[in-house]
């Protein structure tokens, strides 16, 4: 009993000053007989009242069983107390009885049961701790950072090969400083007029080279410069613009670029610039189909398809190259609904008739079919299939309905669209309702990587096929860079009218920049160690230095048949981000970004693989 609830016992308050000297002997036996009286009952509480020593227990050990149960009573109202007691000794003989149930229906479950309750009791908890404020000012998931393997490589051994490398590092050096001399902060550079260009791909986003280049300055350790680039984005990277995008571009440069710098460097600002503009872009996939729009305004939230498209059609190479980024925008958001849109995008294409097993490029999201019946591995589709074979890979192989998509469509291409020339070169034709146009785009050449990449998991024993075929293709698109003036690729090439691997129409004669041909060398690099692929590389990095490189930076050229090049005056942001590290990667040892663990993006932006042994719980940036 408190100590404070005695005190009028001993004091009686209206006696200001009187002291207990002063007590009459009548008070003094009045006090003495109640005071007699309450240790009588005290003594009596704690030896006449049922089964005492628990409540004893309960004053003393916390049990909070017993603490809650006693509360609600009085400590004078024994009858009460006989209540509670029972109430709480069947509830202990209830909870056993419980606890027996359970442990023998888990001793009849199977093994893999009993894990899948483990893990969704995992989950559940998981679930609740992000409820309870697992997450950040930005009402993000918390994310514990583990850097995948080969984020960053090392020296070859072989002096020559560590000397080119040196040399494209060196490249790299130049077209980055010029960037920040003559355009910081605008999306490209003129190289030539030593100013800043803006793209209309990225409305009035900016900063496109900036981001691009992000993770290839992380993977040639240009820290420094790295550094300047994350302080740019977390000052001035803003989507908060009342402007139009190209979805596509805006996913594989910005998405792709803040997605590898994130996972590169575990930096939280390229995890949230990542997410802000996902949640963006999601407005563009409110079609009657759920096929995204090709160009959206941020702002509003309006899409629409471009003009030039068969009947208001989508782009099969644009609504089907967003896959990769959106798996692992769910993955670092907790938000499903960035996954459930792409594979969404799947389930349309599912339902339609693909004529002899090929994918038409246009689609029209408001009725969901196809446009134009135009197929294409080079511009307009391409990284569709690139997505099919990646989206398989990135899910450490778990996808199999992407790995069976890209398997059906490879061979659909390889019966439709594949041919030999006359002079021995495999090329990728194009196909227009039904007939071939026998040309390959300098784009299409990234097919030569592509099949190399799949090739071992190509089902019924065509693993040796296909890496030939890759090997042909790598073949050919080396002869198209042989057969010109400046050694450099034209942006289409025919087989048609005496003519093998060489542009014949002006509008294809020129460069840009593209990194497709020697992506592919990088690949056959990989998978072959044949020395050629070096080689290649190499010529192609002669003809950059020498045709290329100007004053502010590198140029693409007007006509890679003419005897000296006419400058474009662009230093495209692909050529850091792709062009640049594939040749990198080219001359680099194979335990730098490992295929077993990244995924590259079409853009050349590696992703981790979602590793299958690790759960959500277990290695938060890796998905299910
Ligand atoms: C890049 O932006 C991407 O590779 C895209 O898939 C198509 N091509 C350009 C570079 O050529």
């Amino acid at each position: 009993m408190p100590v404070a609830t005695l005190l009028p016992f001993t004091a009686t308050p209206s006696r200001k000053s009187s002291s207990p000297t002063s007590f009459r002997l009548t008070e003094k036996f009045i006090l003495l007989l109640v005071f007699s009286a309450f240790i009588t009952l005290c003594f009596g509480a704690i030896f006449f009242l049922p089964d005492s020593s628990k409540l004893l227990s309960g004053v003393f050990f916390h049990s909070s069983a017993v603490e809650t149960n006693t509360r609600k009573g009085t400590d004078s109202d024994s009858n009460i107390a006989v209540g509670t007691d029972e109430k709480i000794l069947a509830k202990i003989r209830k909870d056993h009885e419980k606890a027996l149930v359970e442990a023998k229906d888990t001793l009849q479950k199977r093994p893999d049961e009993i894990k899948q309750d483990i893990q969704n009791e995992k989950d559940k908890v998981f679930k609740e701790d992000l409820s309870k404020g697992g997450k950040d000012d930005d009402n993000l998931p918390v994310i514990e950072y583990v850097q995948p393997p080969g984020a960053t490589g090392h020296e070859p051994s072989d002096p020559e090969t560590k000397e080119r490398r040196e040399k494209i590092k060196e490249m790299m050096k130049f077209a980055w400083d010029s960037y920040k001399r003559y355009a910081w902060g605008s999306n490209e550079l003129r190289p030539v007029s030593m100013q800043g260009h803006s793209s209309n791909l990225f409305g009035s986003i900016k900063g496109a080279t900036i981001v691009d280049a992000l993770d290839t300055l992380y993977v040639m350790e240009m820290y420094e410069d790295f550094e300047m680039a994350t302080e740019w984005v977390e000052k001035n990277l803003d989507f908060n613009v009342n402007a139009e995008v190209s979805v596509f571009e805006v996913n594989i440069r910005f998405v792709g670029g803040l997605l590898s710098a994130y996972y590169l460097s575990g930096k939280e600002v390229f995890r949230k610039k990542a997410i802000q503009l996902g949640e963006k872009l999601l407005p563009a996939f409110k079609t009657p189909t759920g096929i995204p729009w090709a160009l959206l305004n941020l702002k509003s939230g309006i899409g629409r398809n471009w003009p030039w498209a068969s009947g208001g059609s989508s782009i099969l190479a644009e609504y089907g190259t967003l896959h990769l980024e959106f798996m692992h925008l769910s993955k670092l958001s907790g938000n499903p609904a960035f996954a459930e849109k792409v594979m969404n995008i799947r389930k349309v294409l599912n339902r339609l008739d693909k004529p002899q097993g090929l994918y038409p490029n246009y689609l029209n999201p408001n009725s969901g079919q196809w446009g134009q019946h135009h197929v294409s591995v080079g511009g307009l589709g391409d990284s569709f299939y690139e997505y099919l074979l990646k989206a398989w890979l990135m899910s450490d192989k778990t996808d199999e309905e992407g790995k069976k998509l890209y398997y059906d469509a490879l061979q659909a291409i390889e019966t439709s669209l594949m041919r030999k020339s006359s002079g021995g070169l495999t090329y990728i034709a194009e196909w227009k309702g039904g007939l071939l146009e026998h040309k390959m785009g300098h784009l299409t050449c990234f097919a030569g990587g592509m099949i190399a990449l799949g090739a071992d998991g190509a089902p019924e024993d065509k693993t040796g096929h296909q890496m030939e075929q890759a090997a042909e293709i790598a073949r050919t698109c080396h002869e198209s860079y042989a057969r010109t003036t400046l050694k450099l690729g034209p942006e289409g090439f025919r087989f048609d009218g005496g003519v093998e691997a060489i542009a014949t129409r002006q509008n294809e004669k020129y460069f840009i920049l593209r990194p497709e041909v020697i992506e592919t060398y990088m690949y056959m690099w990989r998978f072959t160690h044949d020395p050629k692929y070096r080689e290649w590389g190499w010529e192609a990095v002669q003809a950059l230095e020498k045709h290329c490189r100007v004053e502010g930076g590198y140029s693409g050229v007007r006509d890679v048949y003419a005897s000296s090049p006419n400058h474009d005056d662009v230093q495209q942001s692909f050529y850091l981000a792709e062009t640049l590290k594939y040749l990198f990667l080219l001359f680099s040892d194979d335990d730098h970004l490992p295929f077993e663990h990244w995924v590259f993006n079409t853009e050349a932006h590696p992703l981790p693989v979602i590793k299958k042994e690790m759960t959500d719980t277990d290695k938060p940036n890796q998905l299910e």
